[in-house]
């Protein structure tokens, strides 16, 4: 079946946003509620287990035992925490600390200009989405996806296929004429689970996951004075992924 869309995972694809993003945030808002609480890069990456920030605040807490102040409702109390979260985060991306990804604004563009399809399929926060676009892509990027789902417009994160069949409903489109582009084994395993192919751009901490499911694996989409690295599938001569590659992976049964 002919391409007809791109379905784009945010966090490490659009933009490796975990290491030097949410974790700073996250941090910044444990010292700001004063919890004494600080998560290094390396205990970041064993919690990036669990997709979610406010599933992953309730893992810490269950795994970790931190000291917790006495709170009736605990649940409350980490939407609490998440909500700072999100605020310091917002204000990462307007100071424009976090980059797009090699390639992506070259492949988006190019999508754009080809009249494909584009959505966006994310655990992050519909705010961090709208934070990451504008900042990087500008005022007028939000638009350009006909559908962003994000966060907890799906009742269960990824690996749960939820996120992209609500995309695939709302696009009232056939998993067979959409790629759906991901950094992580628990993107690869939604994005499968709703029979969608799919490309692999690995960040440092999603590198040694399981990703034989995927069509391609990348170390980044690439440009043409930055070339990409083939990690898995069939190579790329000209070192960056297109929407030309795109379509012939769509193809490919
Ligand atoms: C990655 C996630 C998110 C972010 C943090 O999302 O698992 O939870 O780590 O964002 P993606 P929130 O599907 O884009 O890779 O704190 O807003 O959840
Ligand atoms: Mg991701």
């Amino acid at each position: 079946m002919a391409l007809e869309a791109l379905i784009f995972d945010v966090d490490g694809t659009l933009a490796d946003t975990e290491r030097e993003g949410h974790r700073v945030a996250f941090n910044q808002a444990f010292e700001a509620l004063g919890l004494g609480w600080c998560w290094s890069a390396a205990l970041y990456g064993e919690l990036l287990q669990v997709a979610g920030g406010k599933e992953r605040l309730q893992f810490f807490i269950e795994q970790f035992s931190p000291p917790l102040p006495q709170v009736s409702d605990r649940r409350a109390w980490i939407a609490t925490i998440h909500q700072e979260k999100t605020r310091r985060y917002a204000a990462l991306l307007d100071a424009g600390k976090i980059p797009l990804r090699p390639g992506v604004r070259r492949l988006i563009t190019e999508a754009r200009a080809r009249g494909l399809r584009l959505a966006i399929s994310t655990t992050t926060h519909p705010e961090n989405v709208q934070a990451l676009l504008v900042n990087t892509l500008g005022v007028d990027a939000p638009q350009w996806f006909e559908v962003i789902a994000a966060g907890d417009v799906v009742p269960d994160k990824k690996p749960d296929p939820g996120i992209y069949r609500y995309v695939l409903e709302r696009m009232n489109l056939s998993p067979e004429a959409a790629l759906a582009l991901e950094d992580s084994e628990h993107g690869l395993a939604a994005a499968i689970a709703a029979g969608l192919k799919t490309v692999i751009t690995q960040t440092e901490y999603t590198q040694n996951q399981d990703f034989s499911a995927a069509s391609l694996v990348l170390d980044h989409l690439g440009e043409p004075q930055h070339p990409c690295q083939v990690l898995r599938g069939r190579p790329l001569p000209q070192g960056y992924f297109d929407c030309a590659i795109a379509t012939t992976l769509c193809l490919v049964l």
